[in-house]
């Protein structure tokens, strides 16, 4: 692995704008860590970022240190960043209940100084970030790599990941977003096409990936944390085939600090190919 790559693994993904791997940022605030609870892609880094005092980062529910965790670090000044991968290896060295992690801080744990990541599996593939690595953000908005533009309430912006598989048989995909307005009803939707080439067009603060023959797919009420599902049990509402290729994408208010002014966003597209 290069330098660059681990240094400033953010610059490469104009390089290939198709890319799932993501990094999910989790911050020490005091004695929390913020988001509390995250949900990742396969393959994704959960990137745990030091603000002040002194903490650690600690597999498992349990308050100790005994050498079965999954991962463990402080979290200092001398120790600002901590990075874990969630990949297969992961899963497969540590495997856990429905591929939740949950963690801790040692010396705050009964402060509630905790915090949970679920790894989810699904199919298909990520594109139209709004980093500013394609069509550029509608007002100097943007937001993460493998997220839509920035909203009043996520300077990352939101983000859409599939979960489940690609069967039509089966019929058990299922979509999460995260960084959605509290209560703020989110709508998924499906398109044939992928906008622009996958790069999307702007679209009120966001940027629209996918079109034609679009299917609404069902509005989800964002939880206190932000975070939307959708499905299991699409493919009625979709009409697709084994051999379709469609593109999802999330719709959402974002009613009174927008940063563009509309009053609605969107999150990433993810695009998938469905098998029998
Ligand atoms: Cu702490």
């Amino acid at each position: 692995m290069n330098r660059t790559f681990l240094v400033a693994p953010a610059l490469l993904f104009p390089l290939c704008s198709f890319a799932r791997a993501d990094i999910v940022e989790v911050h020490q605030q005091g004695f929390d860590f913020f988001p509390q609870e995250v949900t990742v892609s396969l393959g994704d880094t959960v990137r745990f970022i030091w603000h002040n005092g002194d903490h650690t980062v600690t597999e498992g529910t349990d308050g100790t240190l005994d050498g079965s965790e999954a991962f463990h670090s402080l979290l200092t000044a001398t120790v600002p960043v901590f990075d874990v991968v969630f990949d297969q290896a992961m899963l497969t060295n540590f495997p856990r209940p429905g591929n939740r992690y949950d963690y801790q801080c040692l010396p705050h744990v009964f402060l509630g100084m905790d915090g949970v990541v679920t790894v989810v599996e699904g199919p298909g593939t990520s594109f139209c970030s709004c980093d500013g690595s394609g069509t550029a953000p509608p007002c100097s908005n943007a937001g993460q790599a493998g997220r839509g533009c920035a909203n009043s309430i996520s300077s990352l912006g939101a983000r859409l990941i599939s979960e489940g598989n690609d069967s039509v048989g089966a019929d058990d995909l299922a979509f999460h977003a995260d960084s959605l307005l509290f209560s703020q009803p989110a709508l998924l939707f499906s398109g044939n096409n992928a906008i622009n080439g996958g790069n999307g067009v702007t679209f009120g603060d966001g940027l629209r990936c996918a079109g034609q023959n679009v299917r609404r797919l069902g509005v989800a009420v964002p939880d206190s944390l932000g975070r939307a599902q959708w499905g299991p049990g699409l493919g009625a509402g979709g009409g697709w085939s084994s051999g379709d290729t469609r593109n999802f994408q999330g719709w959402y208010r974002d009613p009174q600090f927008s940063p563009c002014g509309s009053g609605f966003n969107l999150t990433n597209g993810v695009a998938v190919t469905f098998t029998p």
